[in-house]
């Protein structure tokens, strides 16, 4: 009997707790709703400012995604940021779940990195040659990574990957690549087939002005399908002929999309039996799915790896990297250019630096641990209101897809109500939430988010939801 009686005490006690967290987070979440004069929507500032910029930016915009052409309505204009909140122009608080697409995994104007940057910049901006910071990045992040045995720093993702790509063809002396359709990586002009980010939400996945001669060589093949990816190694037009295979391991570009067991290890064989080069486009998943990225999450070794966001610490710097046979083809050691005004910059390699210092397992499982309060709490939502939609998450990012089927590739992804994540993504960002402003994106969770700020997040989607 008295075990009986402890455990009713414990579920007791544990049901006592959820109902003071509930009562707490509901107070936090009308005091946080109160500073913000309650549901925003007037946003006359920003508003004014979208018309002067649509003068001068096309769409006002300075990338395709800020537009909000995919969930309607007029851009916020942001002026600051603090923590895990930002500030827009009209004066409104938003807890912030974009934190720039990702870079900014200590939030906004994190003390530790401010002052990296600010003390490289009080040394000067940019010399133009090697400076001592560099290699200290580039050994943490081959201490972290020790799969880039060698390594480049760049100003974007998009020079990243459209230098890993040109490494390879270089390399394997082969000019067809593979990639997937709706992977994103960056804008070069090779790898706009089936792109997905904003060129997927504006329904231009193979943009204008991108010649046929271009992306011929590019071969496009669903994720998670090892049939059509055998069938496209195997072709007899692509036999022997393929430099590359680039891929996200966790799609962020169709929405958070989680590769099956046996997908990335099958890829590597593939490659292998084919001596294709792997390309691992981490520039979402590295440093933010842990410190090893997802190919230490996989265990899969990539013959080379793009990195940018987390490793820039919110400044323009991306990597390409990988084996040092393979990196040993890049000018000036080999016959393959790439090149770069500001590669290295020491104000993003000093953010950089910062950003990696605090970036330890611990911070890994906080991170995991709030993604988890979130997917929970709102999978209790979606449950009670019988409304289609899921997440889908790894560690501190996600997706809320408004469909009830697993989003497993391009085609699955396509099958969310793209409508009903419009009316919750302004439904949210009216009561003080931004998410990303497109449905097949992710969304981030930072470390300067707290258990409260999650538990904001849930009670306001439980508040939507019923309104969808
Ligand atoms: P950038 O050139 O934008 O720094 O990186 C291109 C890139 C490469 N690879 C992956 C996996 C990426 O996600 C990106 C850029 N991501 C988008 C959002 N999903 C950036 C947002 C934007 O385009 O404004």
């Amino acid at each position: 009997m008295d075990g009986v009686k402890r455990k009713s005490a414990r579920t007791q006690a544990q049901q006592a707790e959820r109902t003071r967290r509930a009562r707490l987070s509901q107070v936090h979440y009308i005091s946080f709703r109160m500073a913000n004069n309650g549901i925003t929507s007037h946003r006359p500032a920003s508003q004014g400012l979208y018309e002067r910029a649509c003068q001068l930016f096309p769409g006002g915009v300075n990338s395709p995604v800020r537009a909000f052409k995919a969930v309607g309505g007029t851009p916020v204009f942001l002026h600051s940021g603090q923590g895990a909140r930002v500030q827009d122009v009209d004066g409104n608080t938003y807890l912030d779940f974009l934190g720039s697409w990702g870079p900014l995994i200590f939030g906004h104007a994190d003390p530790d990195i401010i002052a990296a940057i600010v003390a490289a910049a009080s040394s000067g901006t940019s010399f133009g040659a090697p400076t001592p910071r560099e290699i200290d990045l580039a050994e943490r992040i081959r201490l972290a990574m020790p799969t880039l045995e060698k390594l480049r720093f760049v100003s974007s993702g998009t020079e990243a990957t459209m230098s890993a790509l040109r490494v390879a063809r270089g390399f394997t002396k082969r000019s067809k690549i593979i990639k997937i359709d709706g992977g994103y990586h960056g804008h070069a002009d090779t790898l706009l087939a089936a792109a997905g980010s904003g060129a997927l939400t504006l329904g231009i996945p193979g943009s204008a002005g991108v010649t046929a001669a271009a992306v011929a060589d590019t071969i496009v093949v669903p994720f998670n399908d090892l049939d059509a990816m055998e069938a496209a190694f195997e072709a007899e037009a692509n036999r022997d002929q393929i430099a590359a295979l680039i891929v996200e391991p966790i799609p962020g570009n169709m929405g958070l999309v989680l590769p099956r067991p046996a997908y990335l290890p099958k890829l590597r064989a593939l490659c292998d039996h084919h001596k294709t080069l792997l390309i691992f486009d981490e520039v979402i998943s590295g440093f933010r799915v842990g410190r090893g990225g997802a190919q230490q999450l996989f265990g899969v070794r990539p013959d080379l790896t793009c990195l940018g966001k987390v490793i820039g610490g919110g400044l323009p710097l991306g990597v390409y990297g990988g084996r040092a046979d393979v990196m040993g083809v890049v000018a000036p050691e080999g016959p393959v250019y790439q090149a770069g005004t500001l590669s290295g910059n020491p104000l993003a390699v000093a953010a950089g630096i910062a950003t990696l210092k605090k970036l330890d397992d611990a911070a890994f499982r906080t991170l995991d641990s709030l993604g988890g309060m979130l997917e929970d709490g709102l999978g209790r939502v979606i449950r009670r209101s019988g409304i289609k939609a899921r997440v889908q998450r790894v560690g501190s990012m996600f997706t809320l897809f408004f469909t009830d089927t697993e989003v497993t590739d391009l085609a699955s992804a396509k099958q969310a109500d793209t409508t009903r994540f419009g009316r919750f993504f302004h439904a949210m960002l009216d009561r003080g939430f931004y998410l990303p402003p497109a449905q097949l994106e992710a969304a981030f969770i930072s470390l300067a988010h707290t258990p409260d700020d999650i538990e904001s997040f849930v009670v306001a989607a439980k508040e939507v939801f019923p309104t969808l």
